[in-house]
């Protein structure tokens, strides 16, 4: 019995000695998928078919699935392209989700010209039609797409759908598909609702008010396109976790980050923490394999170069997730940051950061706080900084012994002038040694 008990032990010891050396496999760990975007017209290229097929575990259509690819002429279906990805995925064990069944763009020039009614009854044959030919095969659908207009009136986007039809058009689409794919999740998918704010709060309003009135929807989707102008934001994980408590999984659905480098990486970081942090986030896609793919290809926003190298926001996403082969993790130092604003007034507030250290011991520790310029930091406690040259980013060190034992916590505070705005500032990754 005890030499039993020694056995299995020490098998459990061994399985979690050994990191997982892939996205998908890492993720899979933490109990996420880690999916990508794909384009059927560069399955015939193998460096990008075997890096799809080695790294990822689920995929979305990049384009194949929209409106004007599978239905430009009324009732008549084309599903060759969204066939060959679908095919491709479930081959190998890779989980689909849809994108997208209802969305103003993409939309071939017929739905935009018909009358409410006609528009009504297409807009239930398309979901019908194409739910219904991936019946059973699709893990989550995107059933309404970028329903919701940027900037601060919280109110919906004028389209075909909503001006005809008015607010019901997102609730009658999401009945529609529960009723032609009850084991697909319905998500509601939109972009600059990463943060907390106008857009966000009007998508969390509907989300709520569809849970209440037992309008079925399942997740919401995050798309998550961030560069310098709109980067991760500080309350990603807070509002994350504000719809996951409604009752939703959280996914993060179209992850792209513009840049290069150390801080690409850390951008990186910061989006799968947190992720990781909220525990009906069940999973991340980003929005290309490769960056001489991408949409946008110039701001190389990806993990993999045009060249299929592993770039440091690849080894980021894979420390983060658990993994190794980054150099990272393994029972080494480690350790975390998160943030909260303690203290507000009408031109100041004041932040606070906790650092925590991992499962070992650390001797000293290092992050980041951006602010958003005009912003300023006017003051700081209980660590070290330096400044880069704009002024906006600030590296904080210890003040001192920087020794922390494992889990236990630190922490440092400033102020930021508003300068007229108040968002809140982003914070690196951090680093122990
Ligand atoms: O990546 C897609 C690009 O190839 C298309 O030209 C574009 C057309 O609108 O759509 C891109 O994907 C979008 C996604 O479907 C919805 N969210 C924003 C994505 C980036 O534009």
């Amino acid at each position: 019995m005890a030499s039993l008990l020694a056995a299995a032990g020490v098998s459990a010891l061994a399985g979690t000695a050994e990191a997982a050396s892939t996205l998908g496999a890492a993720a899979a760990e933490k109990g996420r998928y880690f999916g990508t975007a794909v384009a059927a017209n560069h399955l015939g290229e193998s460096p990008y078919v075997s890096t799809l097929d080695t790294e990822f575990n689920s995929v979305t259509p990049e384009n194949e699935m929209k409106w004007d690819a599978l239905e430009s002429t009324r009732n008549s279906f084309n599903f060759g392209a969204a066939d060959q990805i679908v095919n491709h995925a479930r081959s190998r064990g890779m989980a689909v989700r849809g994108h997208t069944l209802v969305w103003h763009s993409q939309l071939p020039g017929w739905v935009g010209g018909l009358g409410a009614a006609d528009l009504r009854s297409a807009m239930n044959n398309h979901i019908n039609q194409v739910m219904g030919h991936y019946k059973g095969k699709i893990h989550s659908w995107d059933v309404v797409n970028e329903a919701f207009q940027d900037g601060s009136s919280g109110a919906r986007r004028s389209s075909p759908f909503q001006d005809k039809l008015g607010n019901g058009f997102i609730e009658e689409a999401f009945r529609t598909a529960r009723a032609a794919d009850p084991a697909a999740k319905l998500c509601y998918n939109d972009y600059n609702t990463d943060g907390v704010n106008a857009k966000s709060t009007a998508v969390y309003n509907m989300v709520k008010d569809f849970k209440a009135r037992g309008v079925p929807i399942d997740c919401v989707g995050f798309q998550s396109h961030f560069n310098s102008a709109s980067p991760v934001p500080g309350d990603f994980r807070a509002n994350l976790q504000r719809f996951a408590d409604l009752g939703v999984d959280v996914q993060i659905t179209e992850l792209d980050i513009e840049g290069s480098g150390t801080s690409q990486a850390t951008s990186y970081t910061n989006a799968v923490n947190a992720c990781l942090a909220v525990s009906r986030c069940t999973g991340i896609t980003v929005w290309g394999v490769t960056d001489k793919y991408s949409w946008r290809a110039s701001g190389t926003p990806l993990l993999f170069d045009g060249n299929y190298n592993k770039k440091p926001a690849y080894n980021a996403v894979l420390t983060a997730l658990g993994g190794s082969g980054s150099g990272g993790g393994g029972g080494s130092a480690a350790c975390t940051v998160s943030y909260s604003r303690t203290d507000e007034w009408s031109d100041r507030f004041n932040g606070k950061v906790t650092v925590t250290a991992g499962s070992s011991a650390i001797s000293t520790w290092t992050t980041t706080v951006t602010v958003t310029s005009p912003q300023k930091i006017s003051s700081t406690w209980n660590g070290s900084p330096t400044w880069d040259s704009s002024g906006n980013v600030m590296t904080m060190k210890p003040n001192g012994n920087g020794s922390l034992a494992a889990g236990a916590s630190t922490s440092f505070g400033f102020t930021v002038m508003k300068n007229g705005n108040a968002s809140a500032p982003t914070v690196g990754s951090c680093t122990a040694s």
